[in-house]
């Protein structure tokens, strides 16, 4: 009898599944690893919590959401025929042109009607008996599948502050990630912002012209550097798709997939003058470049990190008009990158406009939110609006919501108490026939371009499974110490690790998330690919295959 002949004699065989693979998500890595498993003809359903595809496009449409990297280096790059008929408008595309996007990519593979929205997973056991993966929803629905595959997104648990009070407010809140799809009307509105991440600084430099006042809540200030967006007309965009193979060719061989990558000189290789000539170009210049194409050294130099710091510190001092204000925009307790850089248009002026306050809660720390605002251990202050720019519970956060139980019953979140532990970022073992897609110990960077990758790879494990008559795929005991312990050797010496953020799985508001964790794979992308198809080219050897 062959392995699949026995694994149909068996009940849950394949026959008595629901689908061969369900994936938890609708957003970028979904959509795509749909559309790939299609391809090998097996039964597939998405299960995605929002009533519509897009993931992180979906649920962000807070004002000003926008990429900060180039709105073509974004797009899916699998379908030349996609690439070919999708213009962006502008460099750096706003949230509602983007999840339009993803709407017509939706809409052009016919990926919905595989799709079953507003569906909440709440569980998802795996049964050794059958083989297969048990799930839950919130609304009681159940399914069974033989493989799981969760795609997530590492910023999808939004999370609230811990400040007492916070349901006695009578005016309106929303936390960013769950905007209201209707228009928030911002005319002569008092409104209060906490939070000054990527999401906070991107909200306030658009609503500041909005409101009648605006309040920025900052417990720590972030290094923004300005991310010289632009239109793009017709002729540009054809240029840029006939520039499409070259480009994506650039993006596999950068160091993490943007178009921008590490200069290759020290810091203290060139004189005062170059170096200050270099960080002027690299200010002036579109997108990441002043982060990730900056000198080689200045994310794991702590001098060199303070030279950067020093010129973003004077640039800040420059755009912002009272002396005082800027010094407190200044951060004190990181350099300049070691948390994500948010990239900003006009962000520094706001603060000279006659509308906009700044709280500095180091100082005068919130003490609660009352039924007509924010107390702060200064003064009371009246809002009509309380935005949360407060974050997420980060890259495990989502798998934490979800109570995904492996072989004999062991939780993941238990498992992953002290830090995640993978194999490829991608699969756990204990919890087998679970791939992970943009899962903790991989590397995100320019977040499409290691999506397709990842979705590539699980792709052709599974038509390996299939091939071969597989019904159980789990990582071993040695390959994941294997990969956990080389994953937090790459973070050694990284100065992003030595700081509080969302990157190394710090969250004030979550409990249990306050000491920092190796969360993301911090080699090159091309080195981690590089192993990834070695696995492959290997007949995945060293997994444990049944
Ligand atoms: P971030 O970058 O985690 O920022 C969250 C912000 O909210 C940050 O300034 C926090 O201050 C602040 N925060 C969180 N909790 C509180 C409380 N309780 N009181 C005051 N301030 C608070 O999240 P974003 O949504 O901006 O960005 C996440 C990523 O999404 C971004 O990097 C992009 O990759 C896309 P803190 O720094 O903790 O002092």
């Amino acid at each position: 009898m062959s392995i699949t002949q026995e694994a149909q004699a068996r009940p849950g065989a394949a026959s008595d599944l629901d689908y061969d693979a369900i994936i938890i998500g609708a957003g970028i890595s979904g959509m795509y690893q749909l559309h790939r498993l299609r391809e090998l003809g097996m039964r597939v359903l998405v299960l995605e919590a929002g009533s519509g595809v897009g993931g992180t496009w979906y649920w962000n449409r807070y004002p000003g959401a926008r990429f900060d990297s180039e709105s073509y280096s974004y797009s899916y790059s699998f379908s030349k025929e996609l690439l070919e008929e999708w213009d962006w408008s502008e460099h750096f595309s706003a949230q509602p042109e983007t999840l339009r996007y993803l709407n017509h990519v939706a809409d052009k593979f016919d990926l919905c009607r595989d799709i079953r929205f507003d569906s909440r997973v709440t569980s998802a056991h795996y049964r050794e008996g059958t083989r297969r993966w048990d799930i839950a929803l919130q609304d009681g629905s159940r399914f069974s599948t033989r493989f799981l595959i969760t795609a997530l997104g590492p910023l999808s648990a939004p999370t609230m502050p811990r400040i007492e009070g916070r349901d006695s407010f009578q005016g309106s809140s929303f936390h960013t990630y769950l905007w209201p799809h209707e228009k928030v009307d911002f005319a002569g509105k008092r409104v209060a912002v906490i939070g000054t991440g990527a999401t906070g600084v991107q909200t306030i430099q658009t609503i500041a012209s909005q409101v009648g006042h605006l309040t920025v809540f900052q417990r720590t200030p972030n290094w923004c550097a300005p991310l010289h967006n632009g239109l793009i007309d017709a002729a540009e965009m054809a240029v840029i798709k006939a520039g499409y193979p070259e480009m994506f060719k650039r993006c596999q061989e950068t160091f993490a997939c943007f178009l921008h990558t590490a200069d290759p000189r020290g810091t203290f290789e060139v004189s005062d003058e170059e170096r200050e000539a270099f960080f002027e170009e690299l200010y002036g210049q579109p997108g990441f470049g002043i982060w990730q194409g900056n000198f080689r050294d200045i994310l794991t130099d702590r001098n060199a990190n303070a030279l950067i710091s020093d010129f973003v510190a004077r640039k800040i001092r420059s755009r912002v008009k009272n002396p005082e204000l800027a010094e407190k925009l200044i951060p004190r307790n990181h350099g300049f990158g070691t948390r994500r850089v948010p990239l900003e248009t006009r962000y520094y002026e706001v603060y000279n406009q006659d509308n906009v306050t700044l709280v500095d809660l180091l100082e005068t720390p919130i003490e609660r939110i009352t039924p007509t605002g924010i107390r702060t251990s200064a003064a009371d202050h009246e809002f009509d609006i309380i935005i949360y720019a407060t974050g997420f519970d980060a890259i495990t956060g989502s798998f934490d919501r979800i109570d995904i139980r492996g072989t004999d019953g062991l939780a993941l979140k238990d498992k992953w108490k002290t830090g995640p532990q993978t194999y490829l970022g991608v699969l756990v073992e204990s919890f087998p026939n679970m791939m992970m897609l943009m899962g903790p110990h991989t590397a995100l960077g320019n977040i499409p371009r290691s999506i397709e990758y990842n979705v590539d790879w699980v792709t052709g494990l599974l038509r390996f499974a299939r091939e071969n008559g597989l019904t159980r795929l789990e990582a071993t005991d040695a390959g994941v110490a294997s990969w956990t312990n080389h994953v937090k050797a790459l973070g050694e010496g990284l100065l992003a690790n030595e700081i509080d953020s969302w990157m190394t799985g710090i969250n004030s508001n979550v409990e249990g998330k306050q000491t920092r964790i190796i969360a993301r794979y911090s080699g090159s992308a091309p080195a981690y690919r590089e192993r990834c198809d070695q696995v492959a080219a290997e007949g995945y050897q060293e997994l444990a295959l049944a």
